[in-house]
């Protein structure tokens, strides 16, 4: 392992576009907290920064929605970000926001440099104009019918139906989403950062010379790497962002995923002059804490930018991590499904780190992971409570009662006593490896160890029985057990910082730092404070208060999705009789290889024999549905999907969460018979 001077550490920078939630805190804000506060209790000399990320369509289109100007969409959510941030104890260095002068500056200047060493290449290509709206459209903002499975809601650059990538010119019949309006295609210039010339170099510095980083952020990286890197288009038509900082880009603007890495480096010119030693000097360790969607920006476009530049260190690891999810389903801001930071705190004031604690127990290192409010209510009873708390309340209260607050002098130490003292100092070097490793739910594990190690101990020696007997032992126990104490406000510290500040104060200790622990710290005759609880209960009702607000959303999106598909444009009788819907038994049912979605079907429509490709394998199985009656639109163009010619198309109907289900008529109604 290297031997590193400093450390730059940067978190993923939050869109301004709406406030912060649990996801976000458990999978980038409180690994990087642990992280760095680890590394300030050791003394090392690090950096940490973030702030918004402001630039971007969807905020020019919330501003849009809301008669306002971007700037003040980004200033409103900055500042909820940002003091959300500050109440959850995300002790960065700087919150900063990239709409700000010096990251405008440091952009356009980054770009500039790499613009005159001619590492972009430029290219005129087509792309669609939304006529209405005067703009060129981003690739999510472009609706059309797939190519590939006939969705008619595919996006620019995906379907969500069948999977498959897109470009906006592939769909059929493209739309605006933002006008509804049709689209035209114009040819415009962009400037192209060309990854592919990088790509021997990315391979030879990540798959040779990181193995070590988690295998999700390396596989990932690997698989972008075995795919093929193509040049990437750094620019776009749009007025909101960093200006192309060229004479022929006027009216263009930097592309958001090139301009919002270079906020690290603005944020940090902000915190010191010396910003090159953390930037540029290899004895600095770089490391980019981000969600899993972040990974390629972190992992191949950055990096690329960075050596493309020259004089930039790369990052030394990206510890990505997975998605957390909410009661069994994905966090959605536009679903509100998500607790969001400022609405926990107005429930549980000074539960900080209640949060802190459940959210890196169960943090989402290897995959995807689930919180739920019971599991919270649970974690906080039978582990804060029963465990930390209890052993700690049971140190302070019984030295209080006992010497009167006075930390007792100890007698000869026996094999128990020394057992615990040692497991202090193994704990702590294992806390030391799993941060290192940014395995924080391991390192808290290895925190609440010593805490269980605790109750262990003082269960086992019981001072409340011996004080009678062995007045001498008892101050010897008192005196490890105030120890540990002590060991567990700085081991935990990184973790839950609010707990161990007050835990701190509870023993009176002024200052701490990481050599300390392991140690015996608390001298004999040194004096504490009254004690009081760390971790109150949390109840049932405050618990069933926040599932109700959950079902509540769930409702009410229910409703809004019904009114969103209720009514489409009015139709004449003949349109609709245009429509040759029969009624059909389904023969043979079978998956589509390497679909997940598609079933061909053989039906019997009483005029003849005919497949149908159809999109409900996640909800039937092939098996279950032979003999079945369903609704056929028999005279819908045919069209080949994934090879076979699919003749038809199966009505389903679908309710507000996407469930599809057949329409069938009553039992045994002819083949054939006509809807109308
Ligand atoms: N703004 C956050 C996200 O994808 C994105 C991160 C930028 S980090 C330079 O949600
Ligand atoms: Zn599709």
């Amino acid at each position: 392992m290297k031997d590193f001077k400093r450390y730059m550490v940067t978190s993923a920078l939050p869109y301004a576009n709406g406030p912060v939630h649990i996801g976000h805190l458990a999978g980038v804000y409180i690994p990087s907290d642990i992280y760095v506060r680890y590394l300030r209790l050791k003394g090392e000399d690090v950096k940490w920064v973030c702030g918004s990320d402001e630039h971007g369509v969807p905020i020019t289109l919330k501003a849009k929605k809301e008669g306002v100007s971007p700037q003040e969409i980004v200033d409103r959510y900055h500042n909820i970000i940002k003091q959300s941030f500050i109440d959850f104890g995300i002790s960065v260095d700087i919150y900063s926001g990239t709409s700000k002068k010096i990251h405008h500056e440091t952009a356009s200047e980054f770009f500039k440099t790499l613009y005159d060493k001619g590492e972009f290449i430029e290219k005129t290509t087509e792309q669609y104009f939304d006529k209405q709206e005067n703009q060129f459209l981003a690739d999510r903002y472009i609706k059309g019918t797939c190519p590939k499975c006939g969705n008619e809601d595919a996006y620019g650059d995906q379907c969500e139906k069948c999977g498959s990538t897109l470009s906006p010119t592939e769909l059929i019949n493209p739309k605006s989403t933002i006008s509804g309006g049709e689209l035209a295609l114009k040819e415009t210039k962009h400037w192209y950062l060309p990854l592919d010339k990088h790509e021997p170099f990315l391979r030879k510095w990540i798959l040779e010379e990181h193995k070590e980083w988690k295998p999700n952020v390396y596989g990932q990286c690997k698989s972008w790497l075995d795919s093929g890197l193509h040049p990437r288009a750094v620019t776009r038509d749009l007025n909101w962002g960093v200006p192309v900082p060229i004479e022929e880009a006027k009216g263009k603007v930097l592309y958001v995923w090139f301009d919002a890495p270079i906020g690290y480096i603005s944020a940090t010119k902000e915190i010191t002059n010396d910003w090159e030693k953390y930037w540029k000097d290899p004895e600095t360790k770089l490391v980019h804490f981000i969600g899993k969607d972040n990974i390629v920006f972190h992992c191949i476009i950055f990096p690329s930018m960075l050596k493309a530049e020259g004089s930039y260190i790369l990052p030394e690891n990206v510890p990505a991590n997975a998605f957390l999810n909410l009661e069994n389903d994905k966090i959605s801001t536009s679903r509100n499904w998500a607790v969001w930071l400022h609405e926990y705190l107005e429930n549980f004031k000074d539960k900080q780190d209640v949060l802190r604690y459940v959210l890196t127990a169960i943090a989402p290192e290897t995959r995807d992971s689930d919180f739920t409010w019971k599991d919270f209510q649970e974690r906080n009873n039978s582990e804060l409570v029963n465990i930390f708390g209890n052993f700690v309340n049971r140190t302070l209260v019984l030295t209080k009662k006992y010497y009167d607050k006075l930390v007792p002098t100890p007698n000869i130490y026996t094999s128990e006593d020394l057992a615990v003292l040692s497991e202090i100092k193994t704990l702590k070097a294992n806390i030391e490896q799993n941060i290192e490793n940014y395995k924080f739910r391991e390192a808290l594990k290895n925190v609440m160890q010593l805490a269980r190690t605790g109750n262990k101990y003082l269960a086992d020696t019981e001072p409340w029985h011996l004080i009678k007997t062995d007045a001498e032992r008892v101050k010897t126990i008192m005196y490890v057990a105030m120890q540990l104490t002590a060991n567990l406000a700085i081991l935990a510290e990184p973790f839950m910082p609010f707990s161990a500040k007050k835990l701190l104060k509870l023993l009176n200790i002024e200052k701490i730092s990481w050599e300390d622990a392991g140690t015996e710290i608390i001298k004999a005759g040194h004096i504490i404070n009254n004690p009081e609880l760390l971790f109150p209960k949390i109840e049932d009702k405050e618990i069933e208060y926040q599932i109700n607000k959950l079902l509540k959303t769930k409702e009410e999106n229910a409703k809004e999705n019904v009114e969103l598909t209720a009514i489409k444009e009015t139709i004449t009788f003949d349109d609709f009789q245009k429509l040759d819907i029969r009624v059909a038994t389904i023969l043979e049912a079978e998956k589509v290889k390497k679909t997940k979605k598609l079933l061909k079907i053989t039906l019997d429509t009483g005029i003849d024999k005919r497949v149908v490709v159809s999109g409900i394998a996640e909800f039937y199985k092939p098996e279950d549905i032979i003999g079945k009656q369903v609704q056929v639109l028999v005279n819908l163009a045919p069209r080949k999907l994934k090879g076979i010619e699919s003749q038809g198309m199966i009505l389903m109907a679908e309710n507000s969460e996407g469930k599809l289900s057949f329409v069938s008529p009553e039992k045994g109604f002819e083949n054939g018979g006509c809807i109308n």
